[in-house]
């Protein structure tokens, strides 16, 4: 139950606190099952992780995946979904699932979107249609979705920005979260996660922080990252931003997900990431390996039998050499990106796995120096 005596969707346990650092280790359960954290989300934008199975995605680790509102909306509509048993019997997906709010997706619609108190009008990038998304139709449209974890409608914006707009524009997305929360019907089924917005700048993160945290959550993101500033900007942004949030509910930071920045996120306190990065790079012959990025597109493949990474479990290391692959990519053959895909999806969870058992023994700080050494990382 919260604060006002409704029962919410999720809970989280705090299974330890690393003594070195801001990392946490623990559990966030949902409705459609428990997901152990610090934890990678894949992202299916269209409700399917670009070129997985959803058998594929459970055998590579992944215990939540993430959808796009605005995509949905689009194409197919909420309301087939809705009517398909939300996205979890459409996708015949039965673990968890989190919805972004569009939020993101509409304000990178740059040309084609008019921001207002009320809302944000849009153009369709598919037929050009108009569109007029507000915090309570956002509401309806996640809660047709019917995920888990639904974000509430915020405004990501760009990178760099006037501190004048970055203000106006951190202060609606408290008063559009008070609305989100007020259209949240199924607070049982479902957990509304708050988002922390203002740039770059300390005293409006701040203050977003503590107006968001006053909305009494079940979980907060931190948003408006990983949008053009360096990453130490970012991380200086999270040291004093997460410090902020309450440490008996999930933190989640959106739209991050390399490498280096998973480890360092998780070393600042956060405990859920997601990225299109792993499943993008996959389908160009990039993939990330335990001694760095390797992009068997190269020529210098071509006649190599090793498998992608020789200390990855995954059905591509297993069973190809980076020939047969390299050779799959340059051919266009859809099995080179499912290969790539299912690679660097399952390196990513093994990453995760290995920074929660380092935190489980008190060792994230070695553990990170070792991978930064044998990713080709600095410092
Ligand atoms: N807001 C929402 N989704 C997001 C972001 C945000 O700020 C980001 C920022 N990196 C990624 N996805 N709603
Ligand atoms: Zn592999």
């Amino acid at each position: 139950m919260n604060r006002e005596g409704n029962i919410v969707a999720i809970r989280y346990e705090l299974i330890k606190e690393c003594k070195d650092t801001n990392a946490r280790l623990g559990r966030v359960y949902t409705p459609h099952g428990t997901i152990e954290t610090p934890a990678f989300m894949p992202v299916g934008t269209q409700a399917s992780v670009k070129a997985m199975s959803p058998d594929e995605l459970k055998e590579i680790g992944s215990q939540i995946i993430l959808s796009n509102t605005y995509h949905l909306y689009i194409r197919p509509g909420h309301k087939l979904i809705e009517d398909f048993g939300g996205l979890h019997g459409f996708m015949n997906w039965d673990i968890p699932i989190l919805t972004d709010s569009g939020g993101f997706q509409v304000f990178s619609l740059n040309e084609l979107r008019k921001i207002s108190e009320e809302g944000v009008e849009f153009k369709s990038h598919l037929d050009g249609s108009k569109h007029f998304f507000t915090p309570e139709f956002v509401m309806e449209i996640e809660e047709s979705l019917g995920a888990d974890i639904i974000m509430a409608f915020d405004e990501c914006i760009p990178y760099p920005c006037e501190k004048d707009y970055a203000r106006k524009s951190m202060e609606r997305t408290v008063r559009w979260l008070k609305r989100c929360k007020k259209a949240h019907t199924k607070t049982d089924k479902q957990a509304l996660f708050g988002i922390v917005q203002g740039g770059t700048f300390k005293d409006l993160r701040i203050e977003s922080a503590k107006m968001t945290v006053d909305v009494d959550l079940p979980g907060y993101a931190v948003g408006g990252l990983s949008v053009g500033e360096s990453k130490e900007e970012m991380y200086e942004v999270l040291e004093y931003t997460v410090p902020l949030l309450p440490k008996d509910k999930p933190r989640y930071l959106m739209g991050v997900g390399s490498p280096d920045s998973l480890i360092d996120g998780v070393i600042r306190g956060i405990d859920m990431f997601d990225c299109v990065l792993p499943t993008r790079i996959a389908r160009n012959g990039t993939v990330m390996t335990s001694k760095g990025k390797l992009v068997v597109r190269n020529a210098e493949y071509a006649r190599d039998s090793l498998p992608l990474d020789e200390n990855c479990d995954c059905y591509a290391c297993r069973n190809f050499s980076r020939a047969y692959i390299r050779h799959l990519i340059k051919a266009g053959e859809i099995l080179g990106a499912r290969l790539t895909t299912i690679h660097n999806l399952r390196f990513l969870q093994n990453l995760m796995k290995n920074i929660r058992d380092a935190i489980k023994e008190d060792r994230l700080l070695n553990f990170r120096k070792d991978f930064f050494d044998s990713y080709g990382y600095e410092k």
